[in-house]
């Protein structure tokens, strides 16, 4: 069983599929604190969690595929040490919704892959520069991980040289999630993480970074995580034609109550939590909220954002709201949709949606619950 020496994981966290390890926390919990305590933050591997020693730790830097440097840990560490707070989330989060459009293959996620951290490292634009690369004469920066498949190629996955390269895309190569190294299933010793984008293009064990005019050529940028249309379906899919997924569309979620939950009213209104995010570092301007179809709209209050830099916003925005509802009836329905700071909004139902990967979820989300009389 190559998963055997997989690492032991919180009881906390859900289990979505063992083997490779997928897992996320329940709603209520992930909206507790604005910081994701890490036993709690979602895993998502597609291998096995490969081990490695600090000490045996290396990473090679290659450009067009021909290696230029190899960095052990201390070398890393030389460059200066960056801290950057952002939020990071599967481009399969709330597939499960998606999937009773139609029946989709793929981990059934509920709202919770997601998770906001710290995320302590260099900047990769740092040891780019160092490399001596020149912007303009490429256009990819690809990564690979040390989990291999059983044909020996290893997880990867590829951004833009313009955000690689960019101080202000603060594409960091971490060591640190939450002021403590990071664990083995979130990509001890190394990991890239690219704020605002799909968490598939932060690649965990980080073993090779190469920079190229093309993209990766892994499975994972060429085969999946790409936004296929509507009607395509696994007989005429043709994963050339849709591009890669890199920054995400804006989201949000009810986390607290969760559908079907019997909810106390007080003073003739229910309490209602949930996040907000969008990629590209755009903030949420606003979070809306309705228990009577639409007809009225309630605006949410949203957590203070820590980031004041435009264009930064990578963390997400927490949100509540209290809403009135009639005594009289026994169930209500709540939907909540973000706005963000270009003026996006979600889409109103996952049918327009719907897309046979199951991946960029962001409809309004729909919730049922009782009220306690
Ligand atoms: N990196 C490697 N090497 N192997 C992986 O399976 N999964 C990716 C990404 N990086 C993955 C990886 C995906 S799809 C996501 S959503 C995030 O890691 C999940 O990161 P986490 O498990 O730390 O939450
Ligand atoms: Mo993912």
């Amino acid at each position: 069983d190559p998963y055997a020496n997989d690492p032991v994981r919180h009881k906390a966290l859900k289990v979505k599929r063992n083997k490779p390890f997928c897992a996320e926390p329940s709603p209520p919990l992930l909206v507790e604190s604005f910081f994701t305590p890490v036993p709690f933050f979602y895993v998502r591997n597609h291998l096995p969690v490969p081990e490695i020693e600090l000490k045996d730790y290396t990473l090679e830097l290659a450009i067009e595929g021909t290696t230029k440097k190899t960095l052990d840990f201390k070398a890393l560490q030389k460059y200066e040490k960056r801290t950057v707070t952002a939020t990071m989330m599967c481009g399969g989060n709330r597939r499960s919704e998606m999937s009773k459009v139609k029946h989709l293959e793929g981990v059934q996620w509920d709202v919770g892959a997601v998770g906001n951290a710290t995320w302590t490292g260099v900047r990769l634009c740092d040891v780019l520069k160092d490399l001596g690369v020149n912007e303009d004469a490429f256009n990819h920066v690809q990564f690979d991980g040390h989990d291999l498949d059983p044909s020996g190629m290893p997880y990867g996955g590829s951004i833009p040289i313009s955000k690689a390269m960019d101080p202000k895309a603060d594409v960091i190569l971490a060591y640190e999630m939450n002021g403590e190294p990071l664990t083995q299933d979130h990509g001890f010793p190394v990991r890239v993480f690219v704020p605002g984008v799909l968490g598939a293009r932060s690649v965990k064990w980080l073993s090779k970074i190469n920079v190229s005019k093309e993209e990766s050529q892994s499975q994972w940028q060429q085969g999946d995580y790409k936004g296929l249309p509507p009607s395509t379906t696994w007989d005429n899919v043709d994963f050339n034609k849709s591009p890669a997924i890199q920054e995400m569309p804006v989201m949000s979620a009810i986390c607290d109550p969760q559908d079907t939950d019997k909810v106390e009213i007080k003073n003739g209104k229910i309490k209602v939590k949930g996040y907000a995010w969008s990629g590209g570092g755009r903030k949420i301007f606003r979070v809306d909220v309705t228990n009577d179809n639409g007809k009225t709209w309630h605006t949410a209050d949203l957590m203070e954002d820590l980031q004041t830099n435009e264009g930064r916003h990578w963390s997400w925005t927490l949100w509540n709201v209290e809403l009135p509802v009639d005594n009289k009836s026994k169930e209500v329905e709540i939907w909540a949709k973000a706005v963000d700071s270009s003026y996006n909004v979600q889409p109103e139902s996952f049918n327009h949606i719907y897309n046979i990967r199951g991946l960029l979820c962001n409809a309004y989300h729909k919730i049922k619950v009782q009220l306690k009389q």
